[in-house]
């Protein structure tokens, strides 16, 4: 099995609770997920799990014809289409992701977020995502954004605080701007936007984290709508203290003896 991740790119995860993968998929694989994001897209209000989705607070005139509900995020991809479960078991990323938090890995959740035109930089801000799994038995949680679309530091690219999840479960507050996501933001938030870095991500990279790592989506001052698809794994010794987080495909093994688990 080829090496995916060296031991200087382990160590830095270890210290900065996080790692880019570039290309970690195919032009022909991103252009399977951009299918289905656009299928996911066309819901219609009456499907029985829309509940899952949320919309932005986007006038009818501004949005994307692409995306005509103007959706953000969304949670239990695999509700909406097989192609969403199919990517959890991505040999690139579900064994990267294995030599980062591993050995053995068990599926946590699975969501997307879309940056469309105009995104504000505030509207998901700085937060760590382990404040909502809070308590785990450890901190082997980590996230993989797939990029679709390119983003960069005007165009959705996400945001990290390098070494932030060396700082512990911060406090988290519902966000005061009218326009927000109304998710869990840390409470002291502006402090992080001198600290933060960014990338230039292409269709394809991937970015893994930490799920203590702070981090925020950017804004996009384009005019098309950007995606990533955001994918949660733990080791599997990594259990909920608290309420059992009942994702779609929460628990399923991924990654067994360095390989990728098939029944
Ligand atoms: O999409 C991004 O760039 C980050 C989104 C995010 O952090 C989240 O919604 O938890």
């Amino acid at each position: 099995m080829t090496t995916l991740v060296t031991p200087e790119e382990k160590a830095l995860f270890e210290e900065n609770g996080y790692h880019v993968l570039r290309a970690a998929l195919t032009p022909t694989q991103v252009q399977t997920y951009r299918e289905a994001m656009a299928r996911l897209f066309l819901t219609p209000d009456d499907h029985p799990y829309i509940s899952r989705l949320f919309c932005a607070d986007i006038p009818s005139a501004e949005r994307d014809a692409l995306n005509p509900r103007a959706l953000w995020n969304g949670f239990d991809l695999p509700l909406f289409d097989d192609r969403f479960y199919d990517l959890i078991f991505h040999p690139t990323i579900a064994l990267t992701m294995d030599a980062l938090i591993g050995p053995d890995l068990n599926f946590y959740e699975t969501c997307f977020v879309t940056k469309p035109p105009r995104f504000p930089g505030h509207f998901r801000d700085w937060h760590q995502d382990s404040d909502y799994f809070d308590p785990q038995t450890n901190d082997r949680n980590a996230a993989v954004i797939v990029y679709l679309d390119a983003m960069d530091a005007d165009s959705g690219a996400t945001n990290v605080v390098p070494g932030s999840h060396k700082l512990g479960a911060l406090p988290h507050i519902t966000p005061l701007e009218s326009v927000s996501s109304r998710h869990n933001e840390v409470a002291d938030k502006r402090k992080y936007d001198a600290q933060g870095v960014t990338f230039d991500f292409k269709a394809g990279d991937c970015l893994f984290f930490l799920a203590r790592v702070i981090h925020k989506a950017g804004g996009n001052s384009t005019n098309t709508s950007r995606t990533g698809l955001i994918y949660n794994y733990t080791r599997k010794d990594t259990f909920d203290l608290g309420k059992k987080n009942q994702s779609i495909a929460n628990s399923v093994p991924i990654t067994r003896n360095g390989q990728i688990y098939r029944p």
